[in-house]
């Protein structure tokens, strides 16, 4: 419709000072550059922390996961094109408190070491892996620190465009828009087929990062487990398996050792109250508790409650079915407990 076009319109313009991909220099750079070993960035830890790292470091522990799952060889990935990629990707995050492009890296390292250490690999080809790793990377590209139910409020663009999934298809739109740009196409050796597949996967996989489908598919995924399944290679099922592990991976904060909990759960709380200003601000209405300053006391609560009705309930269902992600269980039964006797307190 006229209003769609015009909406595209000014997504478009808003997002041209974003839209820029990788530098020729800074590509070169990072070509050039030793790729140190996986254990020095413990990745195939689920305590992986990405704290100590420097920008540089982070691209290099990107690369390399695809160096460690063989799939620059596999795929014929143009050494430089995926460099390129990977820096274009970071580009395309915004220096937001908690949606950026760390917050990327680290649900991409999750994925990582469930399909590595948690053993998950041998339900995935080495396509559904390629796509899996780019869908983390991507998952929450040019987030604005805001949520679904802001731009419905503010009436953006975005909502325009998207009425469900708003910011969801929008990353999935930039996770395009970057594989289009001049030689980011880590893809461009796939066959047709293989290329429509693992778009197909990357973008499944995508959506499946907006909560309000993760319900859903949980009922479904318990539906499947409770037949007895040990089949995940249908079509409809592989993309079910799919998404579940992309919320798992994204919650994965959650199940970190206490110190980087609590402070992941502050960088979370402080974008959460960042909208909440804008909300009281710019529409003169009054967040919910998750997003009001004033009830920063309410935290320590709010996290055991999404432990509760959301982590807990979905690691136990995996690890149900894939004992060797308990890892990510039990860290986040340890943090409930951190959690809980903090809310005893106030
Ligand atoms: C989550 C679903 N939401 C629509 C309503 C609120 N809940 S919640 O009660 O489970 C909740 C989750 C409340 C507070 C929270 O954080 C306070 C700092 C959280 C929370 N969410 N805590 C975390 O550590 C993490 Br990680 C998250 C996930 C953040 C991104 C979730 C994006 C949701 C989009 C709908
Ligand atoms: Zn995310």
């Amino acid at each position: 419709s006229a209003c769609k076009l015009m909406a595209k319109q000014k997504v478009a313009l808003e997002c041209l000072s974003y839209h820029a991909t990788a530098s020729v220099d800074d590509t070169i750079k990072l070509a050039q550059d030793n790729i140190p070993s996986a254990e020095t960035y413990n990745l195939y830890s689920f305590k992986f922390i990405d704290f100590d790292l420097s920008d540089d470091d982070t691209c290099k522990a990107t690369i390399r996961m695809f160096l460690q799952c063989n799939l620059v060889q596999q795929f014929q990935i143009p050494y430089h094109v995926l460099c390129k990629w990977v820096l274009s990707v970071r580009k395309n995050y915004r220096p937001v408190k908690y949606h950026n492009w760390r917050h990327a890296l680290n649900v991409a390292q999750t994925m990582f070491a469930m399909l590595k250490t948690g053993k998950m690999e041998r339900f995935m080809s080495d396509l559904e892996i390629l796509g899996l790793l780019v869908a983390c990377l991507c998952h929450d590209l040019d987030h604005r620190g805001t949520n679904n139910a802001f731009q419905t409020k503010t009436e953006s663009p975005l909502a325009i465009l998207y009425t469900t999934s708003t910011m969801e298809h929008h990353h999935f739109d930039q996770c395009v828009m970057i594989l289009n740009s001049d030689g980011n196409n880590i893809f461009q050796a796939l066959s047709p087929e293989d290329y429509r597949c693992v778009m197909k996967l990357v973008e499944n996989s995508i959506l499946s990062t907006d909560l309000a489908m993760y319900f859903k598919k949980k009922k479904r995924f318990m539906e499947v487990v409770e037949d007895g399944e040990f089949d995940w290679q249908s079509e409809e099922k592989k993309a079910l398996l799919c998404g579940i592990l992309m919320t798992a991976c994204d919650v994965s904060a959650i199940a970190k050792p206490w110190e980087v909990q609590h402070k992941m759960a502050k960088l979370v709380a402080d974008e959460f109250f960042d909208q909440g200003d804008l909300e009281k601000l710019q529409l003169n209405q009054q967040p919910m508790a998750m997003m009001d300053r004033e009830k920063k006391d309410e935290l320590p609560q709010m996290q055991v409650e999404f432990i509760d009705v959301i982590c807990l309930p979905l690691y136990k269902v995996l690890c149900d079915t894939f004992p060797w992600i308990t890892p990510l269980y039990e860290g986040t039964l340890e943090n409930r407990k951190h959690w809980k006797d903090l809310a005893e307190k106030v």
